[in-house]
């Protein structure tokens, strides 16, 4: 007998009143032997199951164990941010916003070091290095490409997202993709500290609960 424990769907319907089959939600299977399903509850008293189906795409197992990264920083992991100069106006606030975050979340400053770039073309090269170095837990890249302001945003944008993706992927060292990509300054400014607040603060989170869960990862 094959054991397993799994989410089904199912649908059924009220015996009192109309039901809809998201109201009935999903049941719990404990044990499945060929194709006998046996559950472990029931619809409460009143509902007629109508119908379940059996690992349909809809059915979810139920993981043995799961994993997610913390939200604050292991002591003594050292965190990389690489920033371009070119809309200094945007980046410089974002690493501000960056640094500040990295500091709530636990990492102590000496922690952090801070690379400059000319522009958001230039992230991945450094990013990669640094995330080759084997001396951080991730890397953040911070830029801000701005369409109104020149001709090669595509060009821009495009190179920088590939790089940075491809520095993670590549190294294995989570490399956040800190790169603002708007339509015109007020767009940027409103993420850099304006009124949508400042994603700075974002990609040091998500650095930390990356690097967090990539040492989870390598110790399974
Ligand atoms: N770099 C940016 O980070 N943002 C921009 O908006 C931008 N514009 O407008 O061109 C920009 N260009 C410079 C580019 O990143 C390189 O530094 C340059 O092409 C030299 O390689």
């Amino acid at each position: 007998m094959a054991l397993l424990s799994q989410n089904i769907t199912f649908s059924c319907t009220s015996t009192k009143r109309p039901v809809s089959v998201s109201s009935c939600g999903s049941l719990r299977v404990s044990k499945v032997a060929s194709n006998n399903v046996f559950l472990k509850t029931v619809p409460s008293k009143g509902y007629v199951m109508n119908s379940i189906s059996h690992v349909t795409s809809k059915s979810k197992m139920v993981a043995k164990a799961s994993y997610s990264g913390n939200i604050t920083s292991t002591a003594g992991v050292k965190y990389a941010i690489v920033v371009a100069q070119f809309n200094s106006l945007i980046t410089k606030a974002l690493l501000e916003g960056c640094k500040e975050s990295f500091v709530f979340r636990g990492v102590a400053e000496n922690d952090i070091d801070v690379f400059s770039v000319p522009g958001s073309f230039e992230l991945p090269v450094i990013a990669k290095t640094l995330a080759s170095s084997g001396k951080y837990g991730a890397v953040v890249c911070i830029g801000a490409v701005i369409k109104g302001a020149t001709s090669h945003y595509d060009a821009v944008v495009g190179a920088s997202t590939n790089g940075i993706m491809n520095a993670g992927v590549n190294t294995g060292v989570p490399v956040v993709f800190g790169v603002l990509t708007c339509e015109n300054l007020e767009q940027a400014l409103d993420r850099a500290g304006g009124k949508l607040g400042n994603k700075g603060a974002e990609f040091a989170a998500v650095a930390v609960e990356m690097a967090s869960l990539v040492e989870k990862v390598k110790k399974l």
